[in-house]
């Protein structure tokens, strides 16, 4: 039995099931788990869904910021964006199932001193503490908190995290946190609008991994998001969007023994250029 993690697949179906043969997944024995953004900007994200679904307790998947966008449009809470390729989804026979069973999904899983989590957390946060406010706003996702957690702009969060903030600030901030996170500015600032590679990040930013003061720093945090990063691993952190959907790879590790196996992405899986992120 292995354990693989895959990085964000974001529709790339094709990708995938090479990916899959390659390393030569069996979905009786092994386990699977995926850093979120199962979809958008790729053109398969239905079947990336279904076959999500499909695996049962074999999976485990934190959700992604595409993936609570698709959950925002469905709910009612956001409009199509240019880049979207979420129509197909949208207008499923089993749409809702689909989309019922992605809003159960959680945003942070902790096994071990292994965490997973789509972005990051922020320098503040213990493992204790993140997985804390990770379930407070999974329990708002799943219920009519959804509306307000989602209807509101980013740009309405807290500039930063500190003890005490209100609930709505509170659950926004860890939202934008655990799903879009990458890099923290020169005074400490979480930076969101940055999505190049870290050279090119604003004087002083650093990326949220590397804070020393880290208080997560005990543990190995796996995620994604980070197209511009690509394949990053250290003792501490395994860093696994390799920008598929971008023209790049797709990317497995195995937990046991962080074997890395990638598959360039299929030349239909890759998006047109303009979206971002
Ligand atoms: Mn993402």
């Amino acid at each position: 039995m292995a354990t693989w993690i895959i990085g964000d697949i974001q529709g790339c179906h094709s990708t995938l099931r090479r990916l899959l043969a390659r390393i030569r997944f069996d979905d009786r024995a092994d386990r699977l788990w995926l850093v979120g953004d199962l979809v958008n900007r790729g053109p398969s994200s239905l079947e990336v869904l279904r076959w999500a679904r499909g695996l049962g307790e074999r999976l485990t998947v934190v959700l992604g910021n595409h993936d609570l966008h698709l959950l925002a449009r469905w709910l009612g809470a956001a409009g199509a964006k240019r880049t979207d390729t979420l129509d197909e989804v949208l207008a499923a026979p089993d749409r809702d199932d689909l989309l019922s069973w992605l809003r159960e999904r959680p945003l942070l899983h902790r096994e071990g001193d292994v965490v997973m989590v789509h972005a990051g957390l922020l320098p503040e946060w213990t493992v204790d503490e993140a997985e804390a406010l990770a379930l407070e706003v999974e329990r708002a996702i799943r219920g009519p908190e959804a509306l307000e957690l989602f209807g509101r702009s980013r740009r309405a969060a807290p500039r930063r995290w500190k003890a005490g903030l209100d609930e709505l600030p509170r659950r926004q901030l860890a939202l934008l946190a655990l799903t879009r996170l990458r890099t923290l500015a020169a005074n400490g600032e979480p930076e969101f609008d940055f999505t190049g590679p870290p050279l090119s990040a604003p004087a002083g930013a650093i990326p949220w991994f590397l804070v020393p003061s880290r208080r997560s720093g005990d543990a190995t945090i796996a995620f994604g998001h980070w197209a511009a990063l690509g394949l990053n691993l250290g003792p501490r952190h395994l860093a696994l969007d390799s920008a598929c959907v971008w023209g790049g790879t797709l990317t497995a590790l195995r937990l046991e023994d962080r074997a890395v196996v990638q598959e360039p992405g299929v030349e239909g899986d890759v998006a047109a250029r303009g979206g971002g992120e």
